[in-house]
């Protein structure tokens, strides 16, 4: 199967990305599908094969991401397409930065495991994350071959309404079966989830890679199947995984929507407290203290909202901060270089 040429369709394109071509661009020009970023050029999955594409002048690395799709002519980019969605991150360290992961990926699995790794509030800031970036979240509860795995398919339910929940033993041969309905032709998931919790072991199952090692099981060997880089995986089910450093645990920010997404009944709630400014502390005509009076919102929900609508609060003005502060930067440069143009011209006068 995966030795098949690939179609536009099998490599995720769909009428989202069609329509924003224009005629001449549909003649002239190839649809690629990013499978690698690298410094000055990105490598590209297209119905002919990969192909290694330079940016354009003005565009640089940090403006693509793996699973973007570019429009291609001879060996450079011409232009990205409209993201159907984007998972971005708060970069680690002092320097709040926001980093783009990965593009048009339709289901995030988010990862965590029927032990002691079990933790609802990080399983609500993965899903923010998800909602934020519009793409659908899925609960993976790996090792359920360890532990009755009900008590926490049952907690990981109240983690958002409608969540999808699925239970599995990563390392078993049914695993994979379990996801196919995601993982299909034209498909593209990725893995959040704390270390330890099978991710690696569920890449392996649904791409049949070998991650430890690097090796790839499928028969590939004869060359024809170059369809697996390093960031952009191949499911046996025909989707892709996209598989980046990046895609690890992430802090929240700007996850505003995200959040009250995850949070939905706290939101739809406080839209019918009597004041529009209602801090549900105690205010009169509080839905959300009624509701826990009623006891049908759980007290701990809303201080894990609220912590979770802090944490955004306060990465986002970090990010915001380091933006100005990379905006001044850059101006402070722009005149810098003017000023070393001017003084050669005037030297070469
Ligand atoms: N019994 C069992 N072991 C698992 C399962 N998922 C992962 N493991 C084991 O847990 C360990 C960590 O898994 P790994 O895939 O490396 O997690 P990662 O850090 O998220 O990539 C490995 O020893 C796996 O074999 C599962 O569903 N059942
Ligand atoms: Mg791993």
């Amino acid at each position: 199967m995966t030795n098949d040429p690939l179609s536009l369709r099998d490599l995720g394109w769909s009428n989202y990305f069609l329509s924003q071509l224009d005629l001449d661009e549909l003649e002239s020009q190839t649809p690629a599908r990013v499978s690698e970023v690298m410094r000055d050029r990105v490598t590209a999955l297209t119905e002919a094969g990969p192909l290694s594409l330079v940016f354009p002048g003005d565009a640089s690395a940090g403006d693509y991401a793996v699973g973007d799709w570019v429009l291609a002519e001879g060996s450079r980019v011409v232009r990205r397409l409209d993201r159907k969605t984007e998972m971005t991150r708060r970069a680690s360290g002092p320097e709040a930065r926001a980093q783009l992961i990965a593009a048009n990926i339709d289901t995030l699995f988010v990862t965590t495991s029927c032990n002691d790794d079990f933790n609802l509030p990080r399983l609500e800031r993965a899903l923010a994350l998800a909602y934020e970036a519009g793409v659908e979240p899925v609960i993976l509860l790996t090792k359920a071959d360890l532990a009755d795995p009900d008590p926490y398919v049952e907690q990981a339910r109240s983690a958002a309404r409608d969540i999808e929940v699925i239970a599995l033993n990563a390392k078993s041969d049914a695993a994979a079966a379990q996801l196919t309905h995601h993982c299909g032709p034209g498909k593209t998931v990725a893995l959040i989830g704390m270390s330890g919790t099978g991710k690696s072991t569920l890449t392996n199952a649904l791409c049949g890679i070998d991650t430890a090692t690097g090796a790839i099981r499928e028969d590939d060997a004869r060359g024809r199947h170059t369809t697996t880089a390093r960031a952009l995986h191949r499911c046996l089910a025909g989707g892709w995984l996209i598989d980046t450093p990046g895609m690890r645990e992430m802090g929240v920010f700007d996850a505003a929507m995200g959040i009250d997404a995850v949070f939905s009944e706290i939101t739809e709630l406080a839209e019918t407290c009597r004041f529009r400014d209602c801090a549900h502390e105690g205010e009169p005509g509080c839905a959300v203290q009624a509701a826990i009076a009623a006891g049908d919102l759980d007290p701990a929900r809303l201080t894990r909202w609220r912590k979770l609508k802090a944490e955004d609060r306060q990465a986002s003005a970090s990010v915001a901060e380091g933006r100005a502060r990379d905006k001044r930067l850059s101006r402070h440069y722009n005149r810098t270089q003017a000023a070393g143009r001017r003084s050669k011209t005037s030297d070469d006068v």
